[in-house]
């Protein structure tokens, strides 16, 4: 067909002229057609690659799957197939790491509400264990664990009925020498505070709005300290739809005196906060899950922010705390990537940038981290789980901000959340998580 079509232009007739501008015409819609048809293939396979990347949470459906889909039009935008290169080796001089591999107990379970989606520890009564309390984003209430002593904890009853709980900060907010209890409700637009009333008995709950003109702002995580070194708290929380965050400014008088927002990138679901700079003002940090950024806010010492900066994070970064990972006295960032399968750590370089990052892989779908030196040799360590499987993956700091290979820990299934803590005080940091797939507290205590 295309050879006489060609031998047809070069040896011109009005008539095949005629004839080849048809036949090119029709071969420019097969064309066209072809494109097409490869074009909706594509576009197909794209398609069922989100389905499967972030729609992670669709086999048990509750108010997250609508999140991480309405997520997912933004995130796929980005380098979603991009494969993250692991950058990070332990450095090879010969260190004796201590209590390396690692040893836990056995984990204790305790059943919780439906989707225990976070935890937090404190004291919260009289005795000097640290004591739990678990949110149950499915069935909006949460309930308190009370330490006993010897790793073992005592569940109390349930409390709350308000629309979903996502996150729980404890901290003596009133400043009376008693935990408090500090909860964002994405249902309504609040944090919720309950004031510890000691003996085991809590205030109802005082509300503090978090959206203004009815926005749907959905209040998530949140973090407490003094921005503006007047020692009255100020709370910092992430407003997951509206892309922004609202500082609330000095709690007295069971309130907080005046709010601030400011933009983050679209999604944010985690702050933390820390001095980056070390000027001793608490600066912060969000993690923009659509974005695949992490904001960071410095305060311009008077509890206000510069301009925000955003450094590259991994695929669709989820949870997120800070420490000092090398030692260098300077706080580091470590994230959870949700649509990478990677922990990231992005070293602060002493002026509160982030240009250095490590990544780790420990496959699925990471959600929370933590930190604490496990190991009691001063270097901080990393606790990050994947969703996908029933374990925990700790790695050890080679003493130098780098880590070793991970180490697994079982738990129950589907970890939604981590925190870590010396529950039997014996002077061993202890690690607390929250699974899904069984809907339980699980308790590791350290034996090393
Ligand atoms: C690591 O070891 C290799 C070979 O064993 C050596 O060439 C390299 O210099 C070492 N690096 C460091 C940082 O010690
Ligand atoms: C912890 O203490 C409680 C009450 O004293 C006791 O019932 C329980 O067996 C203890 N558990 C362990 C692991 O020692
Ligand atoms: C705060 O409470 C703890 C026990 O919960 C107590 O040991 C401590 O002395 C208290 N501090 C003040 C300043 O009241
Ligand atoms: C709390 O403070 C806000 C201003 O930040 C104010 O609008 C609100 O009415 C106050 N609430 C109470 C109960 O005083
Ligand atoms: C941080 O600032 C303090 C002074 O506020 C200074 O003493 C300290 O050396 C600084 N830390 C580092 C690592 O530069
Ligand atoms: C941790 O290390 C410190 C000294 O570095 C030591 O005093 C302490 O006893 C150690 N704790 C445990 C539980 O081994
Ligand atoms: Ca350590
Ligand atoms: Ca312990």
């Amino acid at each position: 067909m295309e050879q006489s079509s060609d031998q047809e232009i070069s040896s011109p007739s009005k008539l095949e002229i005629h004839v080849s501008k048809k036949s090119r015409f029709l071969l420019w819609i097969w064309f066209l057609m072809t494109i097409s048809i490869f074009i909706i293939i594509i576009f197909f396979i794209i398609f069922i690659r989100i389905q499967s990347v972030f729609f992670v949470l669709d086999d048990k459906p509750n108010i997250e799957t609508t999140i991480i889909s309405q997520r997912s039009t933004r995130a796929t935008r980005v380098k979603l197939m991009s494969t993250e290169m692991i950058t990070s080796k332990p450095s090879n001089i010969s260190r004796v790491i201590p209590c390396n591999p690692l040893k836990f107990s056995k984990y204790s379970s305790y059943s919780t509400g439906r989707t225990p989606w976070s935890l937090s520890s404190g004291h919260l009564d009289e005795d000097p264990y640290l004591d739990i309390v678990v949110v149950f984003r499915s069935i909006a209430t949460f309930r308190l664990y009370y330490g006993i002593g010897n790793g073992t904890f005592q569940p109390e009853k349930e409390y709350g009925n308000y629309p979903y709980p996502v996150y729980v900060a404890v901290k003596d907010i009133n400043h009376d020498n008693k935990s408090d209890i500090i909860i964002p409700f994405l249902g309504i637009e609040t944090i919720g505070i309950f004031i510890n009333r000691g003996s085991r008995s809590f205030s109802s709950i005082e509300k503090h709005y978090t959206g203004y003109y009815q926005i749907d702002y959905y209040p998530y995580w949140i973090d407490i300290s003094d921005f503006n070194h007047n020692s009255l708290l100020d709370a910092v929380v992430v407003n997951g739809h509206d892309a922004s965050v609202t500082i609330f400014y000095d709690y007295s008088n069971s309130n907080f005196t005046y709010t601030k927002i400011y933009p983050t990138g679209h999604d944010c679901i985690a702050v933390s906060i820390a001095d980056f700079d070390n000027d001793t003002y608490k600066d912060f940090a969000v993690t923009d899950y659509s974005d695949n950024t992490i904001s960071v806010y410095i305060n311009d010492k008077n509890g206000f922010f510069k301009r925000r900066k955003k450094y590259q994070a991994g695929v669709a970064p989820w949870g997120m705390t800070t420490a000092d990972l090398n030692n260098d006295q300077f706080a580091d960032i470590i994230v959870a990537n949700h649509g990478s399968s990677i922990v990231s750590v992005l070293f602060n370089d002493g002026q509160g940038h982030f240009y250095k990052r490590d990544t780790y892989y420990i496959g699925g779908r990471p959600m929370p981290v933590a930190v604490a030196d496990l190991n009691n040799d001063s270097f901080m360590d990393i606790i990050a789980s994947n969703y996908k499987d029933n374990f925990i993956y700790i790695f050890l700091n080679n003493q130098d901000g780098t880590f070793l290979p991970y180490q697994t820990f079982q738990t129950d299934p589907e970890i939604l959340a981590i925190i870590t803590g010396d529950f039997n005080l014996d002077g061993k940091i202890d690690i607390a998580v929250t699974s899904e797939g069984k809907d339980t507290l699980n308790i590791l205590l350290n034996l090393c």
